[in-house]
């Protein structure tokens, strides 16, 4: 423990705060896979509304189903707003337990790299390092997003593969993960979000 400074440790407390809030993650040894953003980004296109098609697994919490995200136009910055269900079957129908929602906003730190993102969310510590990097996106069809978080010598990963149409797969899913597991990312981690019966559809 003497080698890990205070400052450290409260730095990596702070990370698993927030990676527990975001919620989905997996646990892999060794460094991040090295997923980079797009070339460029048309921000105006790629705002509204996108439903989480697939994601990586939930550690700390039951599932989340029902997921979508919305981002809005905030200035230079993008408004975001996430919002899920927490349901149980009960008597073979769905029944929700809570609706979740979550506000923030997305900056651009790095204008050379317009599609890798800083997300924070209210009332969440605030996070300086990029945790939202659009590997690809037609703006329509898809989007796949990724993050990862360095630590000693194991990485905590997230990764969506965010749709328009709610519970849609993407025609070319297999390439999009394709392009995933090319840069080192295990995508059999990924499970298909319910998006069946969701309210207000
Ligand atoms: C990550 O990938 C990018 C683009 O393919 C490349 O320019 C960069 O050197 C890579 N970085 C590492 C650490 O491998
Ligand atoms: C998210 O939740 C808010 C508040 O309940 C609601 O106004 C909004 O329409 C929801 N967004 C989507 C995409 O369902
Ligand atoms: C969740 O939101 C839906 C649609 O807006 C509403 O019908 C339902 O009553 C809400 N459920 C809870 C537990 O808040
Ligand atoms: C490949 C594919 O599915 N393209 C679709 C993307 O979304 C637009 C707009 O909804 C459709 O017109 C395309 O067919």
């Amino acid at each position: 423990m003497a080698s890990v400074s205070l400052a450290k440790f409260a730095a990596l407390m702070i990370l698993l705060f927030v990676a527990a809030v975001n919620g989905q993650f997996v646990i892999k040894e060794g460094k991040c896979p090295n997923v980079t953003g797009q070339a460029t980004l048309e921000k105006a296109q790629y705002l509204g509304v996108w439903y989480e098609y697939e994601r990586f697994p939930t550690i700390f919490e039951a599932n989340l189903d029902c997921t979508s995200a919305t981002y809005g136009a905030a200035g230079k910055a993008i408004s975001v707003r996430n919002n899920g269900t927490l349901r149980i079957d009960l008597f073979g129908r769905k029944v929700i337990l809570e609706n979740n929602t979550i506000s923030g906003m997305a900056t651009v730190p790095n204008p050379d790299r317009p599609a890798e993102f800083i997300v924070n969310f209210d009332g969440v510590p605030t996070t300086k390092t990029t945790n939202y990097i659009i590997q690809e996106t037609d703006y329509k069809n898809y989007s796949v997003i990724f993050s990862c978080i360095q630590l000693e010598a194991l990485n905590l990963q997230f990764a969506w593969i965010l749709t328009r149409v709610r519970g849609l797969a993407p025609p070319n899913l297999a390439q999009l993960e394709n392009k995933l597991t090319a840069a080192g990312v295990d995508v059999t981690e990924f499970f298909v979000v319910d998006q069946k019966g969701c309210p207000g559809k």
